[in-house]
């Protein structure tokens, strides 16, 4: 099967992190294209545009990076999995929201801001730019209840999301609000910080892919 995305060992990919985590990326092959490119192959794959897509074997995508991580742990071949069953798996699921919604609006900010600064849509770059403060203030508070857990989806789209705010700081980038120029996520989120720093430790974090420019 064949995952086509943008790699960016420069951060935390979620779906190579389940993918490792099922022992299963020797069954991968890889793609890269970049959905922005003019050139980009992802409207072959995808309706949204969007990367990642999975092309499983019998040729048919699966689109959603979520729903890419739901398909690897079906095939972990440990039979572990990632999604925590009973009490625990509705805490974990919101967490994996709390990560990749971040991740999301921290992309639809950086986007916006490709745009010239004249043409700047502020109030929707201000409600983006919301979400990702709050998701950040809210998986502060989880820390407590999210550390001592076995490791599960919600912990690596966190730390994907959190992966990617240290790459791209788009709130710092284009310093919507005072005090935005200087912007650290881990400020006044020492919890968060000290988990971060401790679990992306773990080998399945270190999983990366390198390939070349797209021609
Ligand atoms: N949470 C989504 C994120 C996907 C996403 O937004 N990918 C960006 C990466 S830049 C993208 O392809 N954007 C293209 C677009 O929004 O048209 C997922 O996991 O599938």
């Amino acid at each position: 099967m064949k995952l086509v995305f943008t790699p960016n060992p420069e951060y935390i990919h979620k779906v190579l992190v389940v993918a490792h985590e099922a022992g299963i990326t020797d069954r991968l092959t890889f793609e890269r294209t970049r959905p922005f490119a003019e050139n980009t192959s992802i409207w072959k794959f995808n309706p949204f545009g969007k990367v990642p897509v999975l092309i499983m074997d019998n040729g048919d995508p699966l689109f959603g990076g979520l729903v890419i991580c739901e398909y690897f742990d079906s095939l972990s071949v440990a039979g572990k999995s990632v999604y925590p069953k009973g009490d625990a798996r509705f805490a974990a699921l919101r967490q994996m929201m709390l990560g990749d919604g971040m991740f999301d609006a921290t992309t639809l900010l950086r986007v916006e801001g490709w745009r010239d600064k004249s043409v700047w849509n502020r109030d929707y770059m201000l409600r983006e730019r919301q979400k990702m403060i709050n998701a950040l203030d809210r998986m502060e508070m989880e820390v407590p209840e999210f550390k001592d857990k076995p490791f599960h989806i919600g912990h690596i789209c966190m730390v994907g999301g959190l992966s990617y705010l240290d790459l791209r700081n788009p709130i710092r980038e284009y310093a919507l609000e005072p005090g935005d120029s200087d912007f650290d996520w881990r400020a006044k989120r020492p919890n968060l910080s000290a988990w971060y720093d401790g679990i992306k430790e773990r080998p399945s974090f270190k999983y990366t892919v390198q390939l070349p420019e797209q021609k």
